[in-house]
């Protein structure tokens, strides 16, 4: 622990010393933020991340001095009793948008009382195809070794009640009682899988190649209900998403992203939301799309839902971050998971989400397999909408700032 505060505060010197060198090149950027905001230099915080070097040559990371602020214990956090955070990323409108916020350090990881059920699901895929849900190639081996380290030092001081250093270079589960071997190398078990085993999150490593695109290089994605980590390796950003057919990427996403990408700093992160229908209720994989070892998946392979009973509302937050030795950005997707029927009896959520899928447009709904579903799903929540008007929870009584 204490090496921990030793690193952490000549981390912060250090941090000093670099932006006191560096301030000449940066000045233009500086003066810009300055200029923009009546924030004092002290605090000043760029407009999402705009900080990583835009003048240095791609491909290449030169270790960045920050260090990740210690977070704060999880208040009152237990793996029995924190229940999942309500997140109910659906608007009156959609809109196909990068839809990034700004994510607070502490909030990098996020565990609840799912947690026991997302591991036990974890450990039976590693048992049933585990070669096929982890990966890592060799260019991408320092920054899994970064993430192994960021990620226990995050845990061990967010959740301690269930993430412990038990001896230096062990972590151990306190809940489980499994036993991490962080220091070994060779690695006692394959690093990726291992994180994987710590988090509810899927976990995705991107590597910025010469061409200036971010490439998947690393991964442990063993809950992704709609796609494998097998077809989607060593793919640029634009790549993942058109082989995909994500709505619109090219005309709305593609640009943003991929600048955003390169000029994502190590001191910022972010965090987006995105929403599903599933039709079956298989956390790990739809098999309603099809078999996950089948040559041909998509909703168009789906059975017509016959009741929405059978409907679960599939939910990921997202978080992207760079590492600021490594340089690599790493994407977390933890999935939430619950019945639609359950959303349904939420006040203002049933007409919310109504309204929501309304403003899909074709695109968008063909892609999320609206067809399959929209029969029984639209009329239901209809009806749900009215029930809950009657109940005093119209749209004009709505607050603006709806859960997310
Ligand atoms: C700012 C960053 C990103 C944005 C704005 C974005 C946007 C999107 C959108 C709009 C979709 C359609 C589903 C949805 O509404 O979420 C999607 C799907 C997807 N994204 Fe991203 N994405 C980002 C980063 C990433 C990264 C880093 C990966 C790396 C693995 C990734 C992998 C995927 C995959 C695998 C899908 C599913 C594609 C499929 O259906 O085959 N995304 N993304
Ligand atoms: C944590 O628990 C204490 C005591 O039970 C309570 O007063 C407090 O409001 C809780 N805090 C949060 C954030 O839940
Ligand atoms: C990814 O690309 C690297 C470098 O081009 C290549 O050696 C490797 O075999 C590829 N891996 C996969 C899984 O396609
Ligand atoms: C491709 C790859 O590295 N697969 C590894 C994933 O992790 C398991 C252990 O859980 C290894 O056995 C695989 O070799």
């Amino acid at each position: 622990m204490i090496i921990f505060w030793i690193a952490l505060l000549s981390g912060s010197l250090l941090f000093g010393v670099y932006h006191l060198m560096v301030s000449k090149r940066r000045y233009n950027w500086s003066k810009k933020w300055q200029r923009a905001s009546s924030i004092t230099a002290m605090d000043e915080k760029p407009a999402f991340g705009v900080t990583a070097d835009p003048q240095r040559k791609w491909g290449t990371w030169i270790p960045h001095p920050f260090v990740t602020p210690v977070p704060a214990p999880y208040p009152n956090w237990s793996v029995a009793h924190t229940k999942p955070l309500p997140y109910r990323p659906f608007k009156h409108n959609y809109f196909v948008t990068m839809g990034i916020r700004s994510m607070s350090w502490d909030d990098w990881i996020e565990l609840d009382n799912e947690w026991p059920e997302f591991h036990a699901r974890k450990m039976n895929r590693i048992q049933e195809r585990a070669d096929k849900l982890n990966h890592t190639e060799p260019c991408a081996v320092p920054a899994v070794e970064e993430l192994v380290d960021e990620l226990s030092r995050y845990l061990t001081c967010r959740y301690p009640s269930l993430f412990k250093f038990t001896s230096p270079g062990i972590m151990s589960n306190l809940y489980t009682g499994e036993v991490f071997d962080l220091r070994s190398r060779p690695w006692k078990e394959d690093p990726m899988t291992m994180c994987g085993k710590w988090l509810q999150d899927d976990l995705a490593v991107m590597i910025e190649g010469e061409d200036g695109q971010y490439y998947l290089k690393a991964g442990s994605i063993m809950l992704s209900g709609f796609w494998r980590l097998t077809d989607k390796l060593n793919m640029s950003l634009a790549e993942i998403h058109t082989s995909g057919d994500v709505p619109h990427f090219n005309a709305k996403l593609k640009t943003g992203m991929e600048r955003f990408f390169q000029k994502l700093g190590p001191e910022r992160a972010v965090n987006r939301n995105n929403y599903f229908i599933q039709t079956d209720n298989d956390l790990a994989w739809s098999h309603a799309i099809g078999h996950e070892d089948s040559d041909t998946i998509g909703w168009y392979t789906a059975e017509d839902a016959v009741g929405v009973d059978q409907l679960k509302f599939r939910s990921e937050r997202q978080s992207l971050r760079r590492l600021p030795k490594t340089g690599a950005i790493i994407f977390t997707i933890r999935t939430y998971f619950l019945p639609i029927t359950q959303i349904a009896q939420e006040p203002y959520c049933s007409a919310r989400l109504l309204d929501g899928i309304r403003h899909w447009d074709k695109d968008v709904s063909s892609y999320k397999g609206l067809q399959k579903y929209g029969p029984v799903l639209v009329p239901y929540l209809e009806a749900m909408a009215k029930k809950d008007e009657e109940r005093g929870n119209g749209r004009d009584s709505e607050k603006e700032n709806y859960p997310w």
